[in-house]
């Protein structure tokens, strides 16, 4: 139908001349009203017979509206979530749940692909055949609903028609959900697809080669068992894959954010360290255990639960991959040793410290101490002072030399054994960059992969929380915004005249975060700045100052410690004041890097040197670079990037808490999908038009309202050709406009929500269009009955 219009009903609006289905009138929307609240105010008992009818639809698809809405036991052929009808959080459930006990893994949500995690090894899912088959067919989307059709079709579209656009993919999900097995696995797609036509193979396969190596390098440093994921990444990484004018891979580039280092010197009960130290613990040779200081049965204190096996502890692998990425024997060498360096440091206690005198080493953690300074080669009296004298510096001559207390040469420990292993990370990334990237005439366009860390909420939350949900928040409105401008366009196609939706996004709390000089972030940044003694008190004093009025933000009441509550999008995250702004500062003792620097081991001359030249060494004294600017600089880059590229999202779902195969809580499941915004997707789907009903179907059922039947021949054809369909759009339009008016005189003071499209082959209705559809039918039938009744009796 060309000349399609649409329609909504205001509250308290005169009905009548406004009702026409085919008058337009101007609409205005509220999110919040059309996806959540309530929509009817009517009295006592019609309030009842609505709300239960809505129950009904939403909660088991029970009821007599179901002749054009989902069959429950069709629910797993459903490859698209947008397309079950009606969209509600609980039939995606439902949905979700029917094609996982399907066994089918992916299926699409709009412009979003869902990915459940099997959490078991699904035979030929990810063969080299079926990347072919996605790879070569016509029209890969007419396959079943798989990432190779993601891939695909961001490999297709780096292409553009016009000119060529890079991609990105952003994958995201929470701990254990399948982020990194999936990023794995694009990356051997693009490794093999982008690769096969290749001339000079021996340049391709080397490139390809260290692009996949990357991976267990990166895994090997950067991944940790912890007790939601025996392999979870603890840093954010976004690879860019860098094609040539022919779309092959050239080359990689990768960036990564915010690597958990604390866990180098704390470990969660249960969890683990680096898997980079297993390995080296259970897999190195006689010769390496003689290098690396590390007998056969030596125990460490940062090695917990090292007699747990897990399929990562694989040094060889890891080694290999160095290898392969140009990491020669040398430097090999000097990293093993700098890491067996940090397990010696974690066995050194001290003892109580005297007020004049610096703690002490009991024997067993000298020994300790020799073989970690052995190892780091640096003079081992002058690593001792630097980790338990303090120096402290009155004008540029005098030096004061102050003994740490006990507590304070613990933390200066942690903190050498954190720095040592953030700036070999970082060298690492730098060098698998050089080792990977292409130089720039060589490549045109990217295709990136982000695979970053999904939104968190523990019993205790900090700074680490609060960036890694900043983030979420950031990426989510870059989501909605994408997925918005997804629906109009399609919108577009199918004729309604579409005015955007006014989403209520989350730009209030991204500027109670980010907001400059009275976010969170501006706030903290300036309280570590003026170094006060009680810096947590203060900071306090400063939120409630500042924010006090922000929606966005309360204070935790149940807490004995001061803890703020900010209400995400995914939901309300209480964060512990104690202990942020220590982190924020992230100090570095200014001894222990002079230390550093003066150390023979070349690689750790270079990690040092550079943080020097970049102004690290005197961090501590003047210009204080904080964790949260960091992050705030690295994120806003990666923003700018995403916005320069089509994104394409996935999101991974984990099924269920304990990793179990093919095990689905929908307890689980839900509240995920309500983290990772597919149900504020579903939410926005249902500001607009939820359910959509083919004309001959809405004829079947609501014909009845104004006495119209379907004719014969599209009964027959059991719906009709589309032409025929759409020759239906005026009848449905009466029947519309019957029901809207007596709706508009009396019944529903509240319909704002009434909102009404005929489409080209299709009604688009909202929920309470619907419910007062079935209200009509339910009286036209009741009336029927009465009728026949009485005719009966007359009979009688
Ligand atoms: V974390 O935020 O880094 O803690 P991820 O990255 O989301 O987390 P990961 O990719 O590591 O999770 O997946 C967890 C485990 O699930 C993997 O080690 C696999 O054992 C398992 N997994 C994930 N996806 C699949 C899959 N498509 N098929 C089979 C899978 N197993
Ligand atoms: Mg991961």
């Amino acid at each position: 139908m060309a000349n399609v219009k649409q329609k909504l009903l205001f509250r308290n609006k005169p009905a009548v001349s406004a009702d026409r289905v085919d008058g337009t009138v101007a609409r205005s929307m509220n999110f919040e009203k059309a996806g959540r609240a309530p929509r009817h105010g009517k009295v006592n008992g019609e309030k009842e017979q609505v709300r239960s009818r809505r129950m009904s639809l939403n909660d088991s698809l029970e009821g007599d509206v179901r002749d054009f809405l989902v069959n429950e036991a069709e629910l797993h052929t459903y490859d698209d979530l947008t397309k079950v009808n009606p969209v509600t959080p609980t039939t995606v459930l439902k949905c979700l749940q029917a094609r996982y006990s399907a066994r089918v893994f992916y299926t699409h949500a709009g412009c979003t692909l869902v990915a459940l995690n099997p959490f078991q090894p699904i035979p030929h899912l990810y063969s080299l055949d079926v990347m072919r088959e996605y790879h070569s067919a016509p029209q890969p989307q007419d396959f079943k609903p798989h990432i190779f059709i993601v891939a695909e079709e961001a490999y297709r579209n780096v292409q553009g028609q016009v000119e060529p656009v890079d991609q990105s993919l952003v994958v995201s999900g929470e701990s254990g959900a399948g982020k990194t097995w999936t990023s794995r696995c694009l990356m051997k797609y693009y490794a093999t697809v982008a690769a096969s036509s290749h001339k000079c193979q021996d340049t391709v396969e080397r490139i390809e080669r260290r692009v996949l190596d990357s991976n267990p390098v990166m895994e090997a440093f950067g991944n940790a068992c912890t007790l939601r994921n025996n392999n979870s990444s603890r840093f954010g990484k976004y690879i860019q894959l860098q094609l040539n004018s022919s779309q092959l891979l050239v080359g990689a580039s990768v960036q990564t954010y915010l690597l958990e280092k604390t866990r180098v010197a704390f470990q969660a009960p249960n969890e683990r360290n680096f898997h980079i130290f297993y390995q080296m613990m259970k897999g190195a040779t006689e010769k390496q255990r003689q290098e690396w200081e590390m007998p056969y049965n030596q125990k460490f204190s940062w090695l917990p639960n090292a007699d747990k096996t897990l399929e990562e502890d694989r040094l060889q692998e890891t080694a290999e991959a160095m290898i392969s990425l140009g990491i020669d024997t040398d430097k090999r060498t000097q990293i093993f040793r700098v890491l067996a360096s940090i397990l010696q440091l974690g066995n050194v206690n001290f003892s109580l410290a005297s007020e004049s005198q610096p703690c002490d080493l009991d024997e067993e953690s000298k020994g300790f101490l020799y073989k970690t300074a052995t190892l780091l080669q640096v003079p081992v009296d002058e690593l001792q002072d630097c980790l338990t004298v303090r120096t402290l510096r009155a004008g540029k001559q005098n030096v004061l030399l102050k003994p740490c207390s006990q507590s304070e040469c613990v933390i200066r420990r942690d903190c050498l054994a954190k720095v040592i292993y953030a700036q070999l990370f970082e060298w690492l990334v730098t060098f698998i960059n050089n080792s990977m990237c292409s130089d720039n005439s060589k490549w045109c366009n990217f295709i990136g992969l982000l695979d970053v860390y999904g939104f968190e909420c523990f019993l205790l939350n900090n700074l680490e929380q609060l960036c890694i949900n900043y983030a979420n928040e950031k990426l989510q409105q870059h989501f909605v915004a994408h997925y918005l401008k997804a629906q109009q366009e399609e919108y577009v196609a199918e004729g309604l005249e579409w005015s955007f939706v006014r989403y209520q996004d989350n730009q209030s709390c991204l500027d109670l975060i980010e907001g400059s000089p009275t976010g969170i972030l501006s706030l903290l940044n300036e309280e570590c700045r003026l170094n006060r003694a009680s810096d947590a008190k203060q900071f306090r004093v400063r939120l409630e100052k500042e924010l006090s009025g922000n929606t966005r933000m309360s204070w935790d009441k149940f807490s004995k410690q001061p803890h703020f509550i900010v209400a995400h999008y995914a939901g309300r995250v209480s964060y512990q004041i104690e202990g942020m702004m220590e982190k924020n500062k992230d100090p570095v003792p200014p001894e222990l890097l002079s230390l550093l620097q003066k150390s023979k081991n070349p690689l750790l001359q270079s990690l040092f040197a550079a943080s020097d030249a970049e102004g690290n060494g005197s961090r501590a004294q003047s210009k204080v670079v904080t964790v949260v600017s960091k992050f705030k600089n690295s994120l806003e880059s990666l923003m700018k990037i995403l916005h320069g590229t089509t994104p394409h999202y996935t999101r991974c779902i984990k099924p269920n808490p304990d990793c179990r195969p093919l095990t689905f809580k929908k307890e689980e499941v839900i509240t995920q999908l309500e983290a990772c915004g597919i149900v504020e997707t579903i939410h926005i789907s249902a500001a607009g038009f939820p359910i959509r009903v083919p004309y001959a179907s809405f004829l079947q059922r609501y014909g009845l309202i104004t006495k119209t039947s379907l004719p014969a021949q599209i009964n027959n054809k059991d719906g009709g050709e589309s032409g025929e369909e759409a020759s239906l759009g005026p009848v449905v339009q009466d029947i519309l406009n019957a029901v809207l008016k007596t709706s508009d005189s009396s019944t529903n003071p509240n319909n704002n929500n009434l909102m009404v499209h005929c489409g080209k082959t299709k009604v688009f209705l909202t929920h309470g269009m619907l419910e007062l559809l079935e209200e009509q039918r339910d009286r036209v039938r009741s009336q029927k009955a009465f009728c026949i009744q009485c005719c009966w009796r007359r009979y009688q």
